[in-house]
């Protein structure tokens, strides 16, 4: 892939995860909302806000940089540097970051929250990202990474299994060429066969081969699919919407948000999804000039992609 194609790449996935961020999180926990007011309420807003969920991202795309590798217990002291509460981080999340602070081993209090389950909630797909850009070329890599990426704070295997899926599908959006149309069955047919693992996550993949293809309702869709804020209430629904909207970065996201529920984290998954196979001149520009942080983000992403090129030069 050309040079300048490719960082187009890390720059759209980066700042397509902040700004479905921003932009579902004017909405996250409302069931039901019209197109119309959706565009009303961007245009209103002085400064597009990011969530946890951009913050979580920032955390991977700085630690992957300072270690030129996925490093979990550089992440999770990233994250809790990183950590501003007034973000809206998911509760199991702000007790592993607590708890490790005070000095336990995240690979004990990751395990233990939930019931000693551990989480099956979305946080570790919807910062996943990087990850998936970092390691495009190599799945081997991508796989072991992503899982280390969720263990940190989502240990509970279905909370594991959403960040490998979603961290696969950027990849596979990133080597994919805009100018052609998007191999949406591929990208299917590879994590029903090889990259899920469970039947939770493997019907509900091919339940979104069956809503594309007969054009499903809003209301089905969730119904089947889920909007909630557990991996697989939300990584099958944000592949759903992507691949319903591979054309048109925007229309992907003011569909995302249309599902109600956890809309900035499907929504930023979306973005991720769109940018990083369209590239960073699909996102609209008065949306990029109006993101919190805009700026910093473009430069991390810039400054990931370099890492990235320079290891494979060497
Ligand atoms: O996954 P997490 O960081 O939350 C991310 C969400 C996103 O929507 C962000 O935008 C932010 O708003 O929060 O935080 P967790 O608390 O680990 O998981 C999220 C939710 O999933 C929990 O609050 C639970 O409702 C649910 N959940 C579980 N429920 C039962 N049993 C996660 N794990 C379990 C479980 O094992
Ligand atoms: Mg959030
Ligand atoms: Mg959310």
């Amino acid at each position: 892939m050309p040079k300048e194609n490719l960082k187009s790449k890390f720059l759209g996935g980066m700042i397509g995860a902040a700004i479905g961020d921003a932009v579902g999180g004017l909405f996250e926990g409302r069931w039901k909302i019209a197109l119309e007011e959706i565009s009303t309420r961007i245009q209103e807003e002085p400064m597009l806000r990011y969530t946890d969920d951009t913050q979580m991202t920032i955390g991977v795309a700085e630690s992957i940089i300072r270690n030129k590798r996925l490093d979990p217990d550089d992440l999770i002291k990233t994250f809790i540097e990183n950590f501003e509460a007034s973000r809206g981080y998911g509760w199991g999340t702000i007790r592993v970051l607590r708890r490790v602070k005070r000095g336990e081993n995240w690979r004990d209090v990751s395990r233990e929250i939930f019931g000693g389950k551990g989480s099956f909630g979305n946080g570790a797909a919807m910062r996943v990202s990087p990850v998936g850009l970092f390691y495009y070329d190599d799945p081997e890599r991508l796989v072991t990474a992503a899982k280390l990426s969720s263990l940190v704070t989502h240990s509970h295997p279905l909370g594991v299994e959403g960040a490998v899926i979603q961290a696969y599908s950027v990849s596979t959006a990133v080597k994919s060429d805009p100018r052609e149309d998007f191999r949406g069955e591929t990208l299917l047919d590879d994590l029903v066969d090889r990259i899920a693992k469970t039947e939770v996550f493997k019907s509900k993949l091919q339940a979104v081969r069956e809503l594309l293809a007969k054009g499903a309702s809003r209301g089905e869709v969730v119904k089947r699919l889920g909007n909630g804020a557990e991996a697989f209430n939300s990584v099958p629904t944000a592949i759903y919407v992507f691949l319903k909207n591979t054309r048109n970065f925007r229309a992907a996201i003011l569909d995302s948000v249309c599902l109600g529920g956890d809309t900035d984290t499907i929504a930023s998954m979306v973005g991720a999804l769109s940018g990083s196979y369209l590239g960073f001149q699909a996102i609209p520009e008065e949306w990029f000039r109006r993101l919190e942080d805009g700026e910093y983000i473009r430069g991390l992403a810039e400054t990931l992609w370099r890492t990235k090129v320079s290891l494979t030069h060497c």
